[in-house]
C-alpha cells in the first residue's frame, strides 16, 4: 500500500507501519492518523497475526505528537472528533498485538498512542514526554484515562505537570516499557518478538487482548462528573495561555502563562 507520511508493509505475517514525515518529526497529523488506521484496517483483512509500529529507519525522533499546526485550526474543544482519540481506540481494539518500537523522542500525543500499543520496545536513548502544559492544553480526559492505566499517578502527574521527557530507563522501571534494547539490535529483536506472537495461536491472542482491554476499562464515570470536567476543559481551550501556548511555538519562543 503506498501512503503519504507512512510506511507500510508485510514481513513474517507481521504488518509493519514506519511513521515517515520527517519534516515535522513524524507530527500526527491527520492525515498520518488516517493512514495508519488505514493500513491497520488491511492488515485485518489480511488476517495479519501482530503489528510493529515505528519510526522510519534514521528519524531523529519517533513522533513529536499532535501536529501543532492542525491543534490552532481545532474547531471542536472538546476533541470528540480528535483523530488521536479515534487512532488510540484502533490500536486497543485491533485484533492483533501492536508493538510499539521506539527510536528516538516520543512527545505528547505520541505518548499516548505509545501507551496504548500492546507491548512497547525502547531504544535505550529514546524518551517519553507529554506536553499540554506547555501549549496551555486541557488534555483530554479519556486520554488521560488511557496513560493512568500504564503509568502510576506520581510518574504522570511530574510528566504532565513538568512536561519534561523521561528517559528509557526511567519508563522501563515503572513498567511503561517492556524492554530497553541498542540501537543496532532493536529491529531484530521486535521481528523476533513479533515471530513469536505469529506462531502462536491468533484467536486465543485475540480473545485475551479483547479481554484486558474490557476488564482494565474499570470503574465508570458519571455523567454529571465527566460534564463538569467538560466544562473546564472548554474553559481553557478559551484561555488567553492556550493562544500563546499555540502562538509561542509557531513563534520558536517559550510562552509565557499568565494563567487566564
Ligand atoms: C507540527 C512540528 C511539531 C509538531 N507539530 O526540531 O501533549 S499535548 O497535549 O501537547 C498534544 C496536543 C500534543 O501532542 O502536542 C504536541 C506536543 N509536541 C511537542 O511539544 C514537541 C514539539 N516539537 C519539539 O519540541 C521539537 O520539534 C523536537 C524536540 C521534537 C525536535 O526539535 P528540533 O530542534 O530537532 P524543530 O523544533 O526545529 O522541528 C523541525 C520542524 O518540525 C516541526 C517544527 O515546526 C519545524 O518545522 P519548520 O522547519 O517548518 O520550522 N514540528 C516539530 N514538532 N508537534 N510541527
Amino acid at each position: 500500500m503506498e501512503y503519504t507520511y507512512i510506511i507500510s508493509e508485510i514481513k513474517n505475517q507481521a504488518g509493519i507501519i514506519a511513521l515517515n514525515h520527517p519534516a515535522k518529526h513524524n507530527a500526527l497529523s491527520k492525515t498520518m492518523i488516517e493512514e495508519i488506521i488505514d493500513a491497520l484496517s488491511y492488515f485485518k483483512t489480511m488476517s495479519l497475526r501482530a503489528v510493529i509500529l515505528r519510526a522510519a529507519k534514521g528519524s531523529a525522533v519517533f513522533s513529536s505528537g499532535h501536529d501543532i499546526h492542525e491543534l490552532a485550526a481545532n474547531e471542536d474543544p472538546l476533541t470528540y472528533t480528535d483523530p488521536l482519540r479515534k487512532l488510540v481506540r484502533v490500536i486497543q481494539q485491533h485484533n492483533a498485538p501492536v508493538i510499539a518500537m521506539i527510536e528516538g523522542g516520543v512527545w505528547g500525543g505520541a505518548f499516548e498512542m505509545a501507551m496504548s500499543c500492546d507491548i512497547v520496545i525502547a531504544e535505550k536513548h529514546s524518551t517519553f514526554a507529554i506536553t499540554p502544559a506547555k501549549l496551555g492544553l486541557p488534555y483530554d480526559i479519556a486520554g488521560v484515562k488511557n496513560i493512568i492505566k500504564v503509568a502510576g499517578q506520581h510518574l504522570l502527574k511530574e510528566m504532565f505537570f513538568t512536561a519534561q521527557p523521561i528517559d528509557a530507563q526511567k519508563a522501563y522501571n515503572v513498567g511503561l516499557v517492556n524492554y530497553i534494547i541498542d540501537s543496532e539490535e532493536i529491529e531484530q529483536f521486535t521481528m523476533n518478538m513479533a515471530a513469536v506472537i505469529v506462531a502462536n495461536a491468533p484467536l486465543s491472542v485475540m480473545v485475551i487482548k479483547e479481554e484486558i482491554r474490557v476488564l482494565e476499562s474499570g470503574e465508570n464515570l458519571t455523567t454529571e462528573e465527566y460534564e463538569r470536567i467538560q466544562s473546564l476543559r472548554e474553559k481553557v481551550y478559551k484561555s488567553n495561555d492556550y493562544s500563546e501556548g499555540i502562538r509561542a511555538f509557531m513563534e520558536k519562543r517559550k510562552a509565557v502563562f499568565t494563567g487566564s
